[in-house]
C-alpha cells in the first residue's frame, strides 16, 4: 500500500488570539485523519487505497525559531505534502494563499503604518527570489470548499509577518525537494456557530477543520494523480 505523509503546522501562542484556528485545526487533523469525500463512489477513491499519516507541528509566532523547527520536523518525517496554516485576524472566509513574498516586516497585521514605517522589512533570504508561487492544486480545493459550502478566497497575501515568512522559507527548500507539495492556508477567527448577529467575520471551527480536510484531500489526489488543470495559480 502507497504511504503518503503530510505534515499539517499551526500556531500554538499568538498575542492577542483566544483560539487560534491554526493549531485546533492541525491537531484535529492529526487526530481524526481524512474523512472520505461525500462525493467519491466507494471502492474508486484512490485515496482509499493509500495509507496516510498526518503530523501535526506547533510553531512559536518567532522568525527565528518557527521555520527551524518545522525544518526539523521535515527532516525527520519526510512529509511528501506540507501544509503550514496560520491565522489572518480580518479574513472573514479561508484564504488560499497563492505566493509567499522575499521580505519579513515585524508589523503585525492591523498594526498602524506609523510603526510600519520603523520596521525593517528585510528579505528572508537575501540570494533567494522576490517570490514563490505555491504548487497546491487550488482549484480543486475551492471546488471542494464550494461542495461542502465552505466560505473561501484567493489571496496573494499571506502579509509580512511569521507566517509569510514559514510559508516562503517552506517554498524556498522545497526548490531542491520538488517531489515535495508544500502550501500555505490562512485561517478566519473562529466564530462561535450557534450564536447569532454575527459580524461575518470568520467561521466555526468544525468548518475550518473540514476546509483543512478538504485541502489535505485535494492535495493527496493531486499528488498521487497530477493533472496541471489542477493548478491555480493566476
Ligand atoms: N498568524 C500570524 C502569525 C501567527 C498566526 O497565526 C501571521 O499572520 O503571520
Amino acid at each position: 500500500m502507497e504511504k503518503i505523509n503530510v505534515i499539517i503546522s499551526g500556531y500554538d501562542h499568538y498575542e492577542g488570539v483566544q483560539v487560534n484556528p491554526s493549531m485546533e485545526v492541525a491537531r484535529a487533523l492529526a487526530e481524526r485523519g481524512i474523512t472520505p469525500s461525500h462525493d467519491s463512489v466507494k471502492g474508486e477513491d484512490p485515496l482509499d487505497r493509500l495509507s496516510m499519516q498526518i503530523k501535526a507541528v506547533a510553531l512559536p509566532v518567532s522568525f527565528e525559531q518557527a521555520w527551524p523547527i518545522l525544518h526539523q520536523a521535515i527532516e525527520e518525517f519526510q512529509p511528501n505534502i506540507v501544509i503550514s496554516t496560520g491565522l489572518k485576524r480580518r479574513a472573514r472566509s479561508i484564504a488560499m494563499e497563492r505566493c509567499a513574498v522575499n521580505i519579513k516586516d515585524t508589523t503585525q497585521e492591523g498594526e498602524s503604518a506609523e510603526r510600519s514605517l520603523t520596521s525593517n522589512g528585510e528579505p528572508i533570504d537575501s540570494k533567494g527570489p522576490a517570490a514563490y508561487w505555491t504548487r497546491l492544486p487550488l482549484r480543486s480545493i475551492l471546488h471542494a470548499f464550494s461542495q461542502h459550502g465552505i466560505a473561501a478566497t484567493l489571496s496573494s497575501d499571506a502579509g509580512t509577518y511569521v507566517c509569510n515568512a514559514v510559508f516562503y522559507s517552506i517554498l524556498n527548500w522545497a526548490k531542491a525537494h520538488p517531489d515535495v507539495l508544500a502550501g500555505f492556508v490562512s485561517l478566519p477567527p473562529v466564530v462561535d456557530a450557534t450564536a447569532t448577529n454575527q459580524r461575518n467575520l470568520g467561521l466555526p471551527l468544525e468548518q475550518q477543520i473540514q476546509a483543512g480536510q478538504d485541502v489535505v484531500r485535494e492535495a493527496v489526489r493531486y499528488y498521487i494523480q497530477p493533472s496541471s488543470c489542477d493548478m491555480l495559480i493566476a
